[in-house]
């Protein structure tokens, strides 16, 4: 091609930032490119993965085009507010005016209580922190809680009471390579947080044998030595069934068992008489799989046990974790180098986002609300009586469903998207549209956004400054360097404004997220998650901190539990509670359904389906059924299908493969409207962390194409 002199391509603006979907948080360059050919110009964006200790300058196609949706035009540029029931554009005056004015009068009429708040995993732990103290100090309500609740929930209930602490992996990345055994248990990493795939290849090359638990031969499964193809929401069993052979073979660490741990004893009467084969029908498996994975587990010198969402978003989801972590406990793989435990968290900020004071019974910290000294020494910080704190609220679910009985009247949404995300969709819609007030701040007219009164434009990764925590604990400095579109404005400053117009500005000074972050520092001293130590300074100068970091004078801790665990007398201690395990099918509804995720897509699709390069790779929803499955209901890769349960039906076309169990349908979360599986999804609870049990439900379905009936295509 000849280039004639019109003919540029310059390098404009460079951002070094982070991805704003996983837990990874791999660290980027956005290059904005101006290009012109013939005089046409254009912008282009070039990507590059920055080398940090976490991410190692890998890069996943979801974080290559990230930016493609921060950059859309579909960007919501100026707030919104509902006359006569259409959404049309305000000033930020009259929006915050408006909210504030809302909020008071509701909490005059029916108590400050009437007001609630729902955060999320993504925002950045200055937006966390401040959304805490927002809901207690500006609105004085005790219900807040978060997205994280369907996410962490379970996993973090189960290391505070296991270890005493909750961090996603106990242990750093750059340990997994010296694992001889690592059992991955309803987590597929190559999809959810494929950067980190590198580190388990270096494992398997280093001779590791790597056990995946999955009902589907997952891409994670395919680097496998054992997979075992499970039936869903029967991973406590198996767990107990691994200990079982664990026990009975000798692969037991006594030393470590007597001087690291309580409850033993009490375990050794739990397990007497267990019964393996009665354990392997139940869990849809062979015994003989089940002792192979067993024996690899118990005999390696060093080993881990990773979970994700497969055994957590169960009605048993804290305790299946607990029994997994007794395994970890009994055969001392825990505290030393190539061992350990991880909850392989979700969220960008996934952990971050529950440490400091978004969670219903949380003050910053981790420490609890419902702890006098935790509530004089947090209110001290913030310049307020411990007694004006109020008490602990309720979960997401339990806080819908007062949303629904009308106990609450307005909610706060920053960070979220519920209309999809949350079990029973039809239920929480219908609360949701009988609120007195419903605010969303967001990048995107979201589902939930459609249903507001008022719609807040906020500012994306690539604008918004502030500090996220990656699930192994690493603080990370996310820089930002794009101006901020139209008049959306930072999370932070939303908040602080309208706290301002409450009467309660003075609390709520900031000139930046590194102020915040200095606040937040001094809140969480000395509580389990101490970010004292942390700096902005230490944070641009080193490749992200570890907490607890208490002092700025030291490195934070990588590696958990080399001594003690974080319980008082230093022990941890092994779970005899058998949960409930959930009832299963029924002749009326046969079919399992579980869910999850695809490579290209993130949560509820609000970003990646407006990313063209990642819409592409997967326009619409679909339902994995095995060949079998689908002969017996007579449909056929491509076709239509209603899947339908005691709680609602979605539909969704068929995709035929031999990768799934026969009794088991899976069907990702990323769309919404019709073709929403939580429509299908069942609200009952988890009575420890109250994860709802997402992965396991009971449906049937039904062919659209032998009725001859075809819903209307779906847009992205
Ligand atoms: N591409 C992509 N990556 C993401 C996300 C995304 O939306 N898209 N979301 C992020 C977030 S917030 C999260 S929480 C994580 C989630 O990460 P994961 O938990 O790894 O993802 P899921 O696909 O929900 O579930 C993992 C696996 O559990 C299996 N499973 C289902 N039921 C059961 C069961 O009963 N037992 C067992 N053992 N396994 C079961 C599913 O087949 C699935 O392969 O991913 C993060 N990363
Ligand atoms: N069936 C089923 N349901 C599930 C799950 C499952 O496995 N199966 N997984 C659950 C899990 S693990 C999770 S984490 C939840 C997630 O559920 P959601 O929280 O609903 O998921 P997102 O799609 O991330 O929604 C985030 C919204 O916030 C906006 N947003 C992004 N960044 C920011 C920001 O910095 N500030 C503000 N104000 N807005 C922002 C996005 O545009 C988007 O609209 O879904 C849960 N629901
Ligand atoms: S989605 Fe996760 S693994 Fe992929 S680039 Fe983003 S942070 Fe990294
Ligand atoms: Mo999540």
């Amino acid at each position: 091609m000849v280039h004639t002199d019109l003919d540029i391509e310059r390098a404009s603006a460079q951002v070094e930032t982070q991805c704003p979907f996983c837990s990874v948080q791999c660290k980027m360059t956005v290059t904005e490119v101006e290009t012109g050919v013939s005089g046409q110009r254009r912008t282009a964006y070039q990507i590059e993965g920055v080398p940090n200790a976490a991410s190692e300058g890998r890069v996943c196609v979801k974080g290559m085009n990230a930016h493609q949706h921060a950059v859309h035009s579909q960007r919501l540029l100026e707030p919104l507010i509902r006359v006569n029931g259409e959404l049309v554009p305000c000033s930020w005056d009259e929006a915050i005016h408006v909210i504030s004015h809302r909020l008071q009068t509701i909490s005059d009429q029916y108590g400050p209580d009437a007001n609630a708040v729902y955060g999320g995993g993504s925002l950045t732990n200055e937006t966390a922190y401040l959304l805490g103290k927002f809901a207690r100090v500006a609105l004085g309500t005790k219900y807040i809680d978060y997205n994280g609740r369907f996410c962490m929930s379970a996993a973090a209930s189960a290391g505070s009471k296991t270890f005493g602490i909750d961090r996603g992996l106990t242990f750093r990345l750059t340990d997994i390579p010296m694992a001889r055994c690592i059992v991955l248990a309803g987590t597929n990493i190559a999809e959810c947080q494929p950067t980190l795939l590198p580190y388990f290849n270096q494992a398997k090359e280093n001779g590791a044998k790597i056990v995946v638990i999955d009902p589907r031969k997952t891409a994670t499964a395919a680097i496998a030595d054992i997979h075992l193809p499970i039936k869903p929401g029967t991973d406590a069993l198996l767990a107990d069934a691994m200990l079982s052979i664990i026990m009975d073979e000798g692969f037991v660490d006594e030393a470590f068992i007597r001087a690291r741990t309580n409850g033993y004893d009490e375990l050794l009467a739990y397990m007497n008489g267990f019964n393996l084969n009665r354990a392997a029908d139940l869990c849809g498996l062979e015994l003989e799989q089940i002792r192979e994975a067993a024996r690899a587990y118990g005999m390696a010198d060093t080993g881990m046990i990773l979970t994700a969402r497969g055994v957590e978003q169960q009605t048993d989801g804290h305790l299946a974790v607990r029994h997994f972590l007794n395994l970890v406990l009994a055969t001392g793989k825990i505290g030393r180098e190539g061992c350990g435990y991880g909850a392989v968290t979700g969220q960008g900020n996934g952990q971050g986002g529950r440490e400091h004071g978004q969670k219903a019974d949380q003050l910053p910290g981790y420490r609890s609300i419902e702890n006098e000294e935790d509530r004089k020494y947090v209110a001290s910080v913030w310049g307020v009586e411990a007694s004006s704190l109020p008490g602990k609220g309720v979960s997401a679910y339990e806080m819908m469903e007062l949303v629904h009985q009308g106990e609450i009247k307005s909610l706060f949404v920053m960070g979220s998207n519920p209309v999809v995300s949350i079990p029973n969709a039809g239920h929480v819609v219908e609360g949701l549209k009988s609120l007195h007030l419903l605010v969303v701040a967001d990048m995107f007219m979201s589902e939930t956004a459609q249903l507001a009164d008022i719609v807040l434009p906020v500012t994306s990764y690539l604008e918004n400054e502030g500090t996220l925590t990656n699930l192994e604990g690493r603080v990370l400095l996310r820089k930002a360097g794009r101006e901020a579109p139209g008049e959306s404005r930072h999370d932070w400053r939303i908040l602080c404004s309208i706290a301002d117009q409450l009467g309660k500005g003075r609390y709520f000074r900031f000139n930046g997220p590194e102020e915040i972050f200095n606040e937040l520092r001094l809140a969480s001293k000395g509580g389990v998650a101490d970010y004292y130590g942390i700096t902005y300074d230490r944070l641009r100068r080193e490749e992200g901190v570890y907490w607890p970091c208490p002092s700025t004078e030291e490195a934070g801790i990588g590696l958990l539990f080399q001594q003690s665990f974080a319980h008082p007398d230093g022990k941890a201690v092994f779970t005899i509670t058998e949960g409930e395990r959930w009832e299963g099918v029924s002749e009326e509804y046969p079919l399992i359904l579980t869910n999850g995720r695809v490579l290209s897509h993130y949560l509820t699709g609000v970003q990646t389906r407006r990313s063209p390069s990642l819409l592409a790779r997967e326009l619409e929803n679909f339902a994995e059924i095995h060949p079998i499955t689908a002969q017996r209901y007579r449909v056929r890769d491509g076709e239509w299908v209603e899947v339908v349960s005691e709680h609602g039906s979605f539909t969704v076309r068929c995709r035929v493969g031999d990768s799934i169990r026969q009794d088991t349908l899976f069907v990702p979360m990323h769309w919404g409207g019709v073709q929403n599986v939580n429509h299908a999804t069942r609200p009952e609870l988890d009575p420890f962390c109250k994860m709802p049990g997402f992965k396991t439900a009971a449906v049937r379905i039904r062919s659209l194409s032998i009725s001859g009936k075809q819903p209307g295509q779906i847009n992205g």
